[in-house]
């Protein structure tokens, strides 16, 4: 079987996906970027690249083995990569619990090969992409906060000119 580009995240309730879209389109004027479909906004985790079939069942079996309790994620940061063009949500603390699930991920994945930047984690959600141009960011004091009690395994897909993000498998997080 062909390898797959997989990547571990954390999906958005559908309401909060529907929320984000109309504040983003309220907030970045249309040449800001290519917006994010509200079905492929997610954090991202652990980036694993191209992958074969018997390292993602491997990661995977790691993966179901993970004890963790679940967090609330505060949303309530904006910011601007130029380099690769992204215009990120994020938050200005994030809890201990997102941070520590996608070390795990990162330390598993990296024992099997798949390569981690050496950046640090930054936790975020890309809102736009191709956004290599300045641009204004709102001012802080927007919010959104929900609780994370599940985290996937997504494959992304490219087909007839667009991406998607298909989740292969999801773990709830519970002590
Ligand atoms: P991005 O949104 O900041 O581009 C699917 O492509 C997901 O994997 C996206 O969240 C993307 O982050 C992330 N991703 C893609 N390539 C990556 C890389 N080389 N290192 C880390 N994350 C990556």
């Amino acid at each position: 079987m062909a390898t797959q580009r997989l990547f571990f995240a954390i999906s958005l309730p559908d309401e909060m996906q529907q929320e984000l879209v109309h504040w983003r389109a309220d907030t970045f004027p249309a040449e800001a970027g290519q917006p994010v479909v509200a079905a492929n906004l997610h954090l991202t985790l652990a980036f694993l690249g191209e992958v074969a079939p018997e390292t993602s069942q491997r990661l995977q079996t790691l993966a179901s083995r993970i004890v963790q309790p679940g967090f609330d994620l505060d949303l309530d940061d904006a910011g601007h990569w130029p380099r690769p063009g992204v215009v990120w949500l994020g938050c200005q603390r994030a809890p201990r619990g997102l941070l520590q699930l996608a070390s795990l991920l990162r330390a598993q994945a990296a024992r099997h090969g798949c390569y981690q930047s050496p950046q640090p984690f930054h936790p975020h959600i890309t809102l736009l992409r191709h956004a290599t141009q300045p641009v204004t960011l709102p001012p802080r004091g927007f919010h959104w906060r929900f609780r994370v009690s599940t985290f996937s395994l997504f494959a992304s897909e490219y087909a007839r000119g667009r991406t998607r993000y298909r989740a292969l498998a999801s773990w709830p997080l519970h002590s």
